[in-house]
């Protein structure tokens, strides 16, 4: 079963009938009917860190809940967000009140580009409290997460808060997906449910986006006449489970294939002889990297999400340019090219099974990586970590990645062929990277995690380190230690400010710090060690940290 399929699966059709007459229900109360929309929504995962307003829901919950405690909110919706990302469900989310919402912000915005159904919750004070601002009220709570959230609510009476839960839930998987919130004064818990909240428990709702006949035909046809198709392939290919119908399409079409810029997944084999590169994240580069071309066709991606600033033509001419997405967003904001908001999973196999087979000499012609710079003085160029990497670990290993300079090293080194196999801050958003592979493992139990992650961006979900050892996560984390904010640095170049202040994090002892949470750790200072210490580290079942001294490089 495709992640997509997971995620249709579990929010529109209940398992069975619960609804009964009136007269057979017994009592229920807001929080007893909410917990049955949990149940039967899957949502039996709760990420949360828990304050006064949050405890009345947590009360009586069923004996399936899981309860997974983050040190900072952060943490929290970082570690949810990769358990969402890697299940391909919705998962539910407990903040608290107002601070803990704030807390959670910047992760949210990765949670937002990435399209992750999170459904948050938070705790609220005693409805007839609000207006006076008793402590831990928390203001205005519905523009609190705006404009992260997409939908977020809190209901005008208790008798409407398993109505606007389940609403919520529905909110995050349908259209464009993405985080939810919820705010529940926490005196509505106790209070009655109504009997008609018994028909929430047999709703149900189908999205229906696929492409007529028609359209798939006139696409077909276009691609089958275009003599040079470019593929530009977005994370969402591998979000909704189409990466295997994209390689069989490019492979038919013997299209070139790129990866649309800034990818938070991978949507095709780094290795496959078509792999022609991950576009650079500019105007002018984009336009220059797509002239021999008649049609580029965009699947599962904004066009484009530039980062760098270089002006210029967006397209050059003579090249047409098809994007196909789930967002409808990023159809009505791109400034060029012909848009179709449709389901990526079932319109990239129809496009698979329909075009027309070209030869091609370049499908198992897959290109062997070159060698790395030898470690020197006990440190390592970033490419030999990641060389090292790709030699020990299993072939379907995972990757949760946050080390931003070391981004060409590791795109040179690795060799990544799996759904799954690469997961990135989606808004560029640091402190995803520790908490999202602790969210990642636990959702894939059967592949090991490997968290790739910067001195910098470390700091930023460092108490993940306490959840891993806490619920026997056993990810291997690899901190790569330059003692700075290496992009910065490059960036600081690029942009000309030669003397930025704070680019620098020298003398962090990263095993003492994962000692403190509970987790084991080393330093490795050359090729053989870090190869033996993470053979070891994955033949175990605990969470481990090794750290490695790089030197600086240049993201591209
Ligand atoms: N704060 C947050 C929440 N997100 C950010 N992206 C930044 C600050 C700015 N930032 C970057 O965009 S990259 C970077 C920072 C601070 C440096 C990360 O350092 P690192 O990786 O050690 O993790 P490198 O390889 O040394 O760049
Ligand atoms: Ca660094």
């Amino acid at each position: 079963m495709t992640p997509s399929e997971t995620a249709r699966d579990a929010v529109t059709s209940p398992t069975a009938s619960t609804a009964g007459s009136e007269s057979e229900q017994p009592t229920t109360t807001v929080r007893s009917m909410t917990h049955r929309l949990m149940a039967q929504h899957g949502l039996t995962t709760i990420f949360g860190n828990p304050g006064s307003n949050e405890l009345p829901f947590l009360q009586d919950l069923p004996d399936d809940v899981n309860y997974v405690l983050g040190l900072h909110e952060g943490v929290v919706v970082g570690m949810a967000d990769g358990y969402s990302q890697a299940l391909g469900r919705p998962v539910l989310v407990n903040l608290h009140a107002g601070s803990g919402t704030g807390n959670a912000m910047g992760a949210l915005s990765n949670a937002v580009y990435s399209q992750t159904p999170l459904v948050v919750t938070a705790g609220q004070q005693v409805r007839s409290t609000i207006g006076l601002e008793s402590f831990l009220s928390n203001v205005d709570a519905t523009q609190l997460t705006r404009p992260l959230t997409k939908w977020s609510s809190e209901p005008t009476c208790a008798a409407d808060v398993p109505r606007a839960f389940n609403e919520a839930v529905l909110e995050s998987v349908t259209g464009t997906k993405g985080p939810v919130y919820l705010s529940v004064p926490y005196d509505d818990w106790d209070q009655p449910s109504a009997s008609n909240d018994r028909f929430l428990l047999d709703r149900s709702l189908t999205e229906a986006r696929s492409l007529p006949a028609p359209v798939v035909e006139q696409l077909v046809r276009r691609l089958d006449e275009a003599p040079r198709v470019a593929l530009i392939l977005g994370s969402a290919v591998d979000t909704v489970g189409a990466s295997e119908d994209a390689r069989i399409l490019a492979e038919r079409l013997n299209a070139d294939v790129w990866i649309a810029p800034s990818p938070y997944r991978l949507p095709f084999p780094n290795r496959h002889g078509q792999f022609t590169g991950v576009l650079p994240a500019a105007v002018a580069d984009i336009c220059s990297a797509l002239e021999d071309y008649d049609l580029a066709l965009v699947l599962g991606a904004p066009v484009f999400r530039y980062h760098q600033h270089v002006p210029g033509d967006y397209l050059p001419p003579n090249v047409e340019l098809i994007q196909i997405t789930e967002e409808t967003g990023a159809a009505t904001r791109a400034p060029f090219g012909e848009a179709v908001v449709a389901d990526v999973a079932e319109a990239t196999a129809a496009l698979a099974r329909s075009v027309a087979a070209r030869t091609n000499d370049r499908i198992d012609a897959w290109r062997d990586p070159e060698p790395a710079p030898e470690v020197t003085d006990g440190v390592f160029h970033p490419e030999k970590v990641f060389e090292v990497l790709r030699e020990t670990a299993p072939q379907d290993v995972t990757y949760v990645v946050e080390s931003t300079s070391t981004n060409d090293s590791f795109w040179k080194q690795m060799d990544l062929r799996l759904p799954s196999s690469y997961f990135w801050p989606a808004s560029g958003g640091l402190g995803f990277g520790m908490p999202a592979s602790v969210g990642v493992q636990m959702a894939l139990p059967d592949r090991q995690v490997l968290a790739v992650i910067g001195d910098g961006s470390a700091n930023y979900g460092i108490t993940a380190l306490w959840s891993a050892a806490q619920y026997g996560v056993p990810v291997v984390f690899v901190i790569l230690k330059n003692g700075t904010y290496g992009a910065l640095r490059w960036f600081a170049d690029v942009l000309g400010v030669p003397d930025a202040p704070g680019l620098d994090v020298p003398e962090i002892d990263f095993t003492a710090l994962a000692k403190g949470y509970g987790v084991a750790g080393s330093t490795v200072s050359n090729e053989e060690e870090l190869a033996s210490v993470l053979t070891e580290a994955m033949a175990g079942d605990r969470p481990y940290l090794i750290e490695v001294e790089t030197s600086l490089t240049a993201p591209q």
